[in-house]
């Protein structure tokens, strides 16, 4: 962990205002680790109200996400955006390089000042990625991102609690996974914006595409006022890119005109505060209540000089 003393923060995101990718990614690992220097990068981020428009990306493992990502950097590069991509994996403990080296195939975008790539791992961090994503997307946006797409691994709860915290959310799905099935099953066709089957260069992808519009019809959607578009894409060859950038700006100006951009990102900030919160609370329960306190509690409990609320309330009493 860095010392306070070695860390000029305020430098640090005044180089990141100039997007400079190596404060970028000194900010972002400071968000992953919990670094003591946190608080200070939070209040030096502050003041300026959020500009990039944050996709969020998440599907089963191999439908083609990191090339999906890859395949938009190229075509939103192409029309002079600066873009971020953080790929961010709820269920690894482990950190940055490896998942990048694994997961994102981004070589071609490496050396471009204009792409800034990081991933993040569950480690530890006060309030957890529910709370670290929201603040490296702040990183990101300080240094000039137009747009930050959020690769999550997999399509578990957590994942699409992640990808929830984006203002459009895209579901992959891809031929030959039973994939729309799976995606009604995990609940996920709700919180999608934009559904996206992923290599239509093989057979199988009109069936996906129906079984999708079938599963739509049934459910109730994100919001009443958007219909999500379902769109054929095959990221390899950059068939359907096009469109696609077309349907996330059209939802852009969707959640600008409906006023739902805002209400999204101040539930963002409301998850972000609580998970902050809940993470404090539970530090300070260990530290301040402890082991013994607690040892002590279930002790009483036991011998029946009082009852489990009692207890815990008088420890929360406590802290
Ligand atoms: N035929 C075909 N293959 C594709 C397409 N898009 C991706 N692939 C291949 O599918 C495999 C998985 O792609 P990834 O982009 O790594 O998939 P992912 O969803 O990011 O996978 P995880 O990060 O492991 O969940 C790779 O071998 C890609 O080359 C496509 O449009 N058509
Ligand atoms: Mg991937």
């Amino acid at each position: 962990m860095v010392a306070r003393r070695d860390v000029d923060v305020t430098d640090l995101i005044n180089r990141a205002r100039h997007a400079d990718p190596r404060a970028v990614a000194r900010l972002i690992s400071f968000v992953e680790s919990n670094s003591p220097v946190l608080r200070e990068v939070a209040a030096g981020l502050a003041g300026v109200p959020a500009q990039a428009h944050v996709v969020g990306l998440t599907g089963s493992p191999g439908v083609g996400k990191s090339t999906l990502t890859n395949a938009l950097v190229t075509a939103l590069r192409a029309r002079g955006d600066r873009v971020g991509v953080l790929a961010v994996d709820p269920s690894s403990p482990y950190s940055g390089g490896a998942l990048l080296g694994d997961r994102i195939r981004m070589g071609e975008h490496s050396e471009d000042e204009h792409v800034f790539i990081r991933s993040m791992a569950s480690r530890g961090q006060l309030g957890g990625l529910a709370a670290a994503v929201p603040q490296a997307l702040r990183v990101l946006d300080v240094a000039g991102c137009d747009v930050i797409l959020v690769e999550t691994v997999g399509v578990g709860q957590a994942e699409i609690e992640i990808a929830s915290l984006a203002d459009t959310t895209l579901l992959v799905l891809a031929p030959g996974l039973g994939d729309g099935i799976q995606a009604a099953k995990a609940g996920v066709v709700e919180i999608a914006d934009v559904y996206v089957v992923n290599k239509a260069d093989r057979g199988g992808a009109e069936q996906v595409t129906r079984d999708l519009r079938q599963v739509q019809s049934l459910s109730a959607g994100r919001h009443e006022g958007w219909k999500a578009s379902i769109l054929k894409t095959t990221a390899v060859s950059g068939e359907g890119i096009q469109e696609l950038i077309g349907a996330l700006a059209e939802h852009r100006q969707w959640l600008e005109d409906s006023g739902e951009l805002g209400v999204r990102r101040r539930r963002r900030a409301a998850t972000e505060i609580e998970a902050i919160a809940l993470g404090a609370v539970r530090e300070r329960f260990a530290t301040l209540a402890g082991p013994a306190a607690l040892d002590d509690a279930a002790g009483r409990v036991v011998d029946g000089e009082t009852d489990p609320y009692v207890a815990a309330e008088a420890l929360i009493a406590s802290l």
